[in-house]
Parts: structure tokens; sequence; C-alpha cells
């Protein structure tokens, strides 16, 4: 097992329905820990950065829109291999079919607006975890 650090986001729906606290304690109850944290508003320029390898795709100018409608809180979380468990809390990205006892399988009916957004391999959590903490960890 080996002690893994991953981004997660919680998007602008779980701030607007205040479901910032539920998600979170979600990831301590499992043991993750917090281990930097703060709240941010994506320009369009993050978005294009965060989100590179979606641009060309047909939904980009909605998650575009989306992702910018209200502030997100970006979080490390470390662990025992906790990119694919944090993957597996999540749940798959539509929650219509994500199962239930997963995040967005409790809480989203959209692929879309999903709540939550983690890192899905080492590469990318290194990735996204200096895009948001280019300063380091606390
Ligand atoms: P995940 O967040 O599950 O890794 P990605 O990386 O494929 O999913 O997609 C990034 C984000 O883009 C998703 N969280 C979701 O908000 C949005 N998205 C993905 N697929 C679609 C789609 N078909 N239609 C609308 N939005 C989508």
């Amino acid at each position: 097992m080996t002690v893994q650090h991953t981004l997660i986001l919680l998007k602008p729906d779980a701030v607007e329905r205040q479901l910032v606290g539920h998600i979170l304690s979600r990831f301590e109850q499992k043991g993750l820990r917090i281990v930097d944290l703060r709240w941010l508003r994506f320009t369009q320029e993050l978005a294009r950065q965060h989100y590179a390898e979606h641009i060309e795709k047909p939904f980009y100018s909605g998650l575009e829109k989306y992702i910018m409608s209200g502030p997100v809180v970006a979080a490390v979380l470390e662990g025992s291999e906790a990119i694919d468990v944090v993957r597996r809390l999540i749940g798959p990205t539509n929650g219509v079919e994500a199962p239930p006892g997963t995040i967005r399988g409790d809480f989203s009916l959209s692929n879309q607006q999903n709540l939550v957004h983690a890192s899905d391999s080492a590469v990318s959590a290194e990735r996204e975890i200096n895009i948001f903490f280019p300063n380091g960890l606390k």
C-alpha cells in the first residue's frame, strides 16, 4: 500500500447545495486526511488549464460555464491508495448511473453537475495539486 495525495474539488453545485461539510466528512470518515484546503473561483483561464483534455469536447462550453458559476473548494487528501479510493467513493461521472453509497450515486442525477472532481491517476494528481496549490502544501 502506498500513501498518496489526490486533489478534490467540491464544485459549485456542492457549495450551492450546502453539501461541503457532508462530502468532506465522507472522506474523513473513510480515514483520508485533509492536508490542505482553499476556497476559490474558477476563471476561464483556470478552467482551460484544469480541463485541458476536454477543451475540444462538445460539452466543454457548458462545463466551463458550470465550473465558473460559483465558488468551489479545492482540497488535497492523503491516505493509502488515496487516488483510487477517492474515485471509488465519488462514483462514475454520471449521477444516474453512479451506485447508491457513492457520493454521486447518493446526491446527483446529472453527468455534468456531479458535485465533486477527483484526480484520476498519479500523473493527474501531481499536475492538479500543482495547479491549485502552486506554493506547496501546508
Ligand atoms: P470525472 O469527473 O468523472 O473524471 P471527466 O473527467 O470525464 O469525469 O469529465 C470532467 C467533467 O466534465 C465531469 N465531472 C462533468 O462535470 C463534465 N462532463 C463529463 N462528461 C460530460 C458529458 N457527457 N456532458 C456534460 N458534462 C460532462
